[in-house]
């Protein structure tokens, strides 16, 4: 047996491991303690990572869908020729817009995948590129392109007075919303120790969740108002004075019209809504404008709901007039290392609006972030048109079970003239697929941190090696997209350079050239075998630039007015009325980790509050009917005391193509497009969903 050093790639947080190998196997997966980034913490998922690779569910060869509908096995480079003819004859009957590419959570933590495809992309030259950030936290994205951004940097969580919470839950994400490595490892004991120092926590969710145990306040809202709670908060701050007013002169625009926008949003009107009592809504919000220092961060609970733009939009206002950015004069956070960055200055990078300007789908979407959002795929695909999606390629993505509307999602993929999924497993996309390409895994490829840099709490880096061989019928997920820009005659440029089409670089060099231009050199990062920690980039945020020392903060656009009048007249719910929200379990990354059997129970149940399941006689383990008005399932009822009464938490992920045999339901049945679907990113509501609820047969 030897002892190999990596990181985990399941998700965000990049733990440090030590695995136990015999025979080129994975048997035990142990945090690494001298990590200096996540210092010996993994996850049960982590610590299972292993099994994820030998695994029955493991696909070693790519296969190919033959006209009985079975899959054959197909070498992957014949399948790639294959692919890439069968995407040029398309492409040349219907134009490159006929072609589609859908990207997913597990393409975002390999960083040569997404470099490659996007590159290949480039060259197909069509527009209709989707991710799964356009179904999960986008608001941030258009938050960014309607305000603008602070460029000295948020401030930081460990010299923080008070931290909001909102709609997420990072003791089991590992994720504390906003992006700023808040409580990404071992989250449970950070928390504490942050609060034996002195931090005040204030957490808003209808659950009262791992997180929220640990809290000073915790508000527990009906779900789907967040947008009224910020209006509330900001309310209370802004009318008691309680901003920060040299900050505002001199960064933001708008805030008397902000004042006047959230006037309505009293703390009674707030309680008669949400039933948060008006007093603590007051403590609340006079304990976060104290501060002195520390953030809102949200999640998925804000930005998932109804009104989640301007949900989302609020809270970063609260930040703003509270002025919880660091000024000129004050230490600066850069958290890259090998990616270049942008020096931290006291200005403000102006809005972009970027899906205002340039190219718009025929459903009236623009581009956010180079993308298109996915809730628009559906319609790209059905919706008859010059320029129908005929062909689309899925790349470290679930989207039968992570896209909203299940039902029209597999009828939509079920017309496609071509789709190829490129996953680890045959997952339900992959089932639906006419190729799969399986592709190497984590540990089984090189890799470094790049990537996920901007998500760190702290300027991190680390490279790894292989530490198994990949099973001998693998590809590297970038590999397939350079066979297949090949096959097309697309040319490939990545990090400043044109790519050898006859003979393709290692993935060695891709890596090295990819961090090229970061500030430590690659070489120094892979001879600290455990990772390491950069000395800061830069020890001061700098005074404004010349060119953007006059751009200011847009607190109010007219657009967000609007939006900010509409939610606020939201109603609540009705008497007895019951709303699903979104829920993780610490043991499934999304819709990877079901083969883990033994972690949770095996599938999803629908929670319960106690007195919700007497008031329905609705008994422990009892088959359940959820209704909602885009579909029905029928779910395993569970109590769970910890929800606010009213509230049903399911977790996404679950489910299958087939309910009969599928562990667990598909709760994107009971989600989809509808009046309250966002403006700009076209983001469904997957929280705060009303539901009927009936015992079933
Ligand atoms: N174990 C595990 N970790 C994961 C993942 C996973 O599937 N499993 N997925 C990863 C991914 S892709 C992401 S995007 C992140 C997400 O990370 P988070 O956003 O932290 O996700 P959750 O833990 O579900 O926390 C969302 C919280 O919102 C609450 N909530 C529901 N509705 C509302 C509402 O209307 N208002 C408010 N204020 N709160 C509400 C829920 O009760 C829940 O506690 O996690 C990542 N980490
Ligand atoms: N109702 C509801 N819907 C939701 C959510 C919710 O909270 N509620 N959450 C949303 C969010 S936040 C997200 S991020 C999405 C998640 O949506 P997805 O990202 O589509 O979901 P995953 O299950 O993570 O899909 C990743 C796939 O990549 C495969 N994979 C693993 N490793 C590799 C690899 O190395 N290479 C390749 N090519 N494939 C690999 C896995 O087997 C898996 O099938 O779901 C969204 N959908
Ligand atoms: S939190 Fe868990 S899944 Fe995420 S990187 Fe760490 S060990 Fe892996
Ligand atoms: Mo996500």
């Amino acid at each position: 047996m030897v002892q190999k050093i990596s990181y985990c790639r399941i998700c965000q947080a990049s733990c440090g491991i030590i695995a136990n190998v015999e025979d080129n196997r994975i048997v035990q997966i142990v945090g690494d303690a001298d990590n200096p980034l996540s210092q010996g913490f993994t996850c049960p998922k982590g610590r299972r990572g292993g099994e994820l690779l030998a695994g029955p569910s493991r696909l070693t060869q790519s296969l190919k869908k033959q006209p009985d509908g079975s899959f054959a096995p197909i070498d992957p480079l014949v399948a790639a020729a294959e692919i890439g003819a069968r995407l040029t004859e398309i492409i040349g009957e219907s134009g490159a817009e006929s072609a589609g590419m859908f990207r997913g959570t597990q393409q975002a933590f390999n960083s040569l995948t997404r470099s490659i495809a996007a590159a290949w992309w480039k060259g197909v030259g069509s527009h209709k590129i989707f991710s799964t950030m356009t179904i999960d936290q986008s608001a941030k994205w258009v938050v960014s392109g309607r305000m603008g951004d602070y460029m000295g940097g948020r401030q930081g969580f460990d010299d923080a007075d008070v931290w909001m919470l909102a709609g997420t839950n990072p003791l089991i994400s590992v994720n504390g919303g906003t992006a700023d490595g808040v409580l990404m490892h071992n989250p449970s004991a950070s928390l504490r120790a942050a609060r034996e120092r002195g931090l005040k926590l204030i957490v808003i969710d209808p659950r009262r969740t791992e997180t929220a145990y640990q809290a000073d306040i915790h508000l527990m809202p009906v779900p789907g108002h967040d947008a009224l709670i910020f209006a509330g908060i900001l309310n209370i701050i802004l009318s008691e004075g309680l901003h920060d007013r040299e900050f505002c002169d001199r960064f933001a625009d708008g805030v008397e019209a902000l004042a006047d926008a959230v006037a309505s949003a009293t703390p009674q009107r707030v309680e008669a809504v949400t039933g948060i009592p008006a007093g603590q809504l007051l403590e609340a919000a006079r304990l976060f404008a104290k501060g002195p220092r520390g953030m809102v961060s949200t999640g998925t609970g804000v930005c998932m709901g109804p009104d989640s733009n301007v949900a989302e939009h609020l809270a970063t206002c609260i930040n703003v007039v509270c002025g919880r950015y660091r000024r000129e004069g004050e230490p600066a956070f850069g958290p890259a290392v090998m990616m270049p960055d942008l020096p931290a200055r006291a200005e403000v990078s102006p809005p972009a609006r970027s899906w205002e300007r340039g190219w718009r789908s025929r459903f009236g979407a623009g581009v956010l972030m180079g993308e298109l959002p996915s809730c628009t795929l559906n319609d790209e695909i059905l919706e008859p048109g010059e320029d129908r999606i005929r062909a689309l390629i899925v790349s470290g993505a679930n989207p039968l079970l992570a896209m909203p509307d299940a039902d029209r999602t597999r009828r939509a993929f079920a017309s496609l003239d071509l789709l190829v999924a490129i996953d680890t497993r045959l997952s339900e996309t992959a089932q639906m697929a006419d190729y799969v390409i399986a592709p190497t895994m984590f540990y089984e490829r090189g890799d470094h941190t790049m990537t996920m840099e901007y998500v760190f709490p702290k300027p991190y880096a680390m490279a790894t090696g292989p530490i198994v061989e990949p099973p001998p019928g693998t590809i590297d997920d970038w590999r397939f997209f350079f066979e297949l820009a090949r096959v097309m005659d697309i040319p490939i440029r990545v990090s400043g350079r044109d790519l050898d089409m006859d003979a393709p670089p290692s993935s060695e060099t891709l890596l090295q050239w990819a961090a090229g231009r970061g500030r430590v050199p690659l070489a120094e990062i892979a001879a600290a075998p455990h990772g390491l920690l950069a000395a800061p980039r830069q020890a001061k945020v700098e005074p404004a630039s010349d060119a953007m020392k006059d751009n200011r903060l847009q607190l109010i656009p007219e657009d967000v007015a609007q939006e900010i009048a509409a939610a606020l007249a939201r109603p609540g719910a009705g008497d007895g009325e019951l709303r699903l929200i979104v829920r993780r379990m610490r043991g499934i990354m999304n819709t990877l980790g079901r083969e883990f059997r033994d972690i949770g129970d095996g599938f999803n149940p629908a929670h319960f509050h106690p007195g919700d399941m007497a008031r329905l006689d609705i008994a422990e383990d009892s088959q359940v009917r959820l209704t909602s008005r885009h579909g029905s399932v029928t779910a395993v009822a569970r109590a769970d005391p910890t929800l606010r009464p009213g509230c049903v938490s399911l977790t996404h992920g679950w489910g299958g193509l087939d309910p009969a045999s599928a562990q667990g339901v598909n709760v994107n049945v009971l989600t989809g497009h509808d009046a309250l679907t966002q403006t700009v990113n076209h983001m469904p509501v997957l929280t705060g969903v009303p539901l009927m609820v009936e015992r079933a047969a």
